[in-house]
């Protein structure tokens, strides 16, 4: 059967903390495996047993008489469904209940089926098992080139569909192999119906109930239908499962305190592992504000705190450790070359070795080894500066540069020499103070050959005179004036610009986004947070602005009100209130 071959990267399953069993998905689209036996032995050693898969159910390249009712433990699949090329006549989903699309096929379909039958032959899918499926929480179907696959066109797919307006619906609405489906029709006498909902539903409901009243309307949190009117009677929930019954979002990790105007810690929090509350991630799973995630974004890093793994949003660069040639990942490789470069992009620290070897530029760097080596004999003709090692704070070792080092996040060398000659393309690395990155005594740095005062290559006027990378002012060793990031400037927005700042010491830093922007003479704020404004955007709750009065805020044991006043500060409403 077609279809590219390439290795298929599983995803390790993560422990589970739910009573339900969970799976990771698959992300291989259409690519198999060669050996199909082997496709279909890792199908079922994936999934069989497994209630919710937590990513896309990717069903490919299975042949015709295999046993696939393991797939009937499925109920839920947070990603998308692919079923393709395959040559089996009946997919037996039937207890696949809701399919989120929290993850597209090609960007636009969370359910896929298409090119399931033999090219040579006379069989392929003809029928659908999807009997429970009831809800398309995201995303559109796609069912086409199914030679002999019948009446895909007589489901309801309008009314699974969350949104099928701004989703495709891509199904035939006829089959030109007519003639199989009758034939097939008249042989099985079952055809695919599930369940109409929406159409038989109370104007009220929104359209999902229990039976044709309005007071049989389901629970709002339910998706695809329920057994009674409770948000513990729902088939699947729209957005979290907290202990059997369908919630809007879990129990925040914070709570209002109205006697402070703060959000306190919250003992009862859960986290969200794909649309479960949980009271502890997985293990391998870190906490993300109230999510559990497998990796930290990159803007953060990863902290463990009361011995609860977590990431915190980084000061400045986030500290990332790579390997270096010769160990771990890089096990196998002599140098860095374009295969692996990509891998010391933003590294802040590197663990072993970095050897370069390339050879047109003689060696300009040498730092010598003591923790490790960063080696460059010579680098590619196309890559004039060194700017993937930018983040490199501290190098323990060897190393060499080209035209321009950008080591901006260079901040320190903590053993062995500076060695710069007879590099005919380097320049500005002569402005550097040297001196300043040494922290052992002995250190020292010899600096020959440069060609930056033929080419009056000088610093940006806004770096300090400790000399700078490269050109521009994001490439300085430290600022004349002040910094707003990486870049130097010559003074912080206290007055002007969109986004106002205020200074600290020689560093600019934005107004918190609830501060209202003053006019050109006064300040916006006088320090960071929601509580140092001089004036607020929105509303005032105590010290803090607010997008809006607390409404129905999370508090300790109760949902806090508040209304405004007048003059845009927030009072609690009477405790006799419920709904603000
Ligand atoms: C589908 O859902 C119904 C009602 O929730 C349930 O009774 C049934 O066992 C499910 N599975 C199949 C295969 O119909
Ligand atoms: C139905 O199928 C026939 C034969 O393939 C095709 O000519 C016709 O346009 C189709 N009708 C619709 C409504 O798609
Ligand atoms: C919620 O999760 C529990 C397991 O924690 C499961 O038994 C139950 O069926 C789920 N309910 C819904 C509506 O998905
Ligand atoms: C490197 O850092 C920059 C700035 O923080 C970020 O935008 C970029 O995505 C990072 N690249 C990689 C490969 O991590
Ligand atoms: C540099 O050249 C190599 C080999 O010719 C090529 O593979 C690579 O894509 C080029 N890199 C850039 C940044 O142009
Ligand atoms: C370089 O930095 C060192 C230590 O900060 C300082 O003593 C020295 O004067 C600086 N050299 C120049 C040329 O600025
Ligand atoms: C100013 O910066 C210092 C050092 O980063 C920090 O400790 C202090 O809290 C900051 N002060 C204000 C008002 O932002
Ligand atoms: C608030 O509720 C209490 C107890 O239900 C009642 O006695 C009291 O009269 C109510 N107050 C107002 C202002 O409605
Ligand atoms: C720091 C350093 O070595 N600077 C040299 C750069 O090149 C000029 C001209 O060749 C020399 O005069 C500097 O001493």
């Amino acid at each position: 059967m077609a279809g590219t071959v390439r290795v298929l990267l599983y995803l390790i399953s993560p422990p589970l903390s739910l009573g339900v069993p969970v799976c990771p998905g698959t992300e291989n689209k259409l690519s198999t495996l060669s050996d199909l036996e082997q496709q279909y032995r890792t199908l079922r050693k994936y999934y069989e047993n497994c209630e919710v898969v937590m990513g896309n159910l990717e069903i490919t390249s299975i042949d015709r008489s295999r046993d696939l009712t393991f797939l009937r433990s499925i109920r839920e699949v947070t990603g998308y469904v692919l079923v393709a090329l395959n040559q089996f006549d009946y997919l037996p989903l039937e207890n696949l209940r809701i399919i989120r699309g929290t993850k597209l096929y090609e960007d636009r379909y969370s359910l896929a089926i298409f090119l399931n039958y033999r090219r040579d032959g006379n069989f392929g899918l003809r029928k659908l098992g999807l009997k429970n499926l009831t809800e398309i929480l995201s995303g559109g179907v796609y069912v086409d080139q199914n030679k002999f696959l019948c009446h895909a066109d007589t489901i309801h797919w309008q009314d699974i569909v969350k949104n099928p307006r701004t989703h495709p619906l891509v199904v035939p609405t006829n089959s030109s192999f007519k003639l199989h489906c009758v034939r097939y029709r008249r042989k099985s006498n079952v055809l695919f119906c599930p369940t109409v909902t929406k159409t038989v539903c109370a104007e009220q409901c929104d359209g999902r109930c229990f039976g044709p009243y309005v007071s049989d309307c389901c629970h709002r949190e339910c998706a695809g239908g329920c057994y009674g009117p409770k948000d513990t009677d729902c088939f699947a929930c729209t957005n979290f499962n907290d202990s059997g019954a369908c919630v809007t979002q879990c129990p925040q990790p914070f709570v209002y305190n109205p006697t402070s105007f703060q959000l306190e810690h919250n003992p009862r929090a859960k986290y969200t592992y794909g649309a479960f509350c949980v009271k502890k991630c997985p293990h391998n799973f870190v906490v993300d504000h109230s999510s559990c995630v497998r990796a930290c974004p990159s803007n953060k890093m990863e902290v463990e705190e009361n011995r609860i793994k977590m990431c915190i949003p980084c000061t400045d660069i986030c500290p990332k450790a790579c390997d270096g040639i010769g160990t771990a990942s890089l096990q196998a490789a002599q140098t860095v070359d374009s295969s692996n470069i990509d891998k010391f992009v933003n590294c802040t620290k590197i663990n072993g070795n970095l050897v370069v070897s390339v050879t047109h530029y003689n060696l300009c760097v040498c730092l010598c080894p003591h923790l490790g080596y960063l080696n460059i004999q010579s680098w590619p003709d196309n890559m004039t500066d060194l700017s993937v090692f930018s983040n490199l704070a501290t190098i323990g070792g060897r190393q060499q540069g080209i035209s321009s080092l950008q080591f901006q996040s260079l901040r320190e060398i903590s053993a062995g020499n500076v060695h710069i000659t007879e590099n005919s393309q380097l320049c500005y690395y002569n402005t550097v103070n040297w001196t300043r990155l040494f922290r052992a005594a002995n250190q020292n740095f010899l600096v020959r050959d440069n060609r930056t005062a033929k080419e009056r290559m000088v610093c940006d006027a806004l770096c300090s005179d400790a000399g700078c990378w490269g050109p521009g002012p994001d490439q300085c060793m430290s600022c004349r004036y002040f910094s707003r990031g990486r870049t130097c400037v010559d003074t912080c927005n206290l007055y002007e610009g969109d986004i106002r700042e205020y200074a600290n010491g020689s560093v600019c830093v934005e107004c918190d986004a609830q501060c209202e922007r003053a006019d050109d003479e006064s300040l916006t704020c006088h320090g960071p947070g929601p509580d140092h404004c001089v004036k607020c955007l929105h509303f005032k709750d105590g010290p803090n602005c607010v997008e809006k009065c607390p409404d129905g805020l999370q508090g300790a044991n109760s949902f806090i009100f508040k209304y405004a006043e007048i003059n845009n500060e927030c009072h609690p409403c009477h405790a006799n209130c419920t709904q603000g």
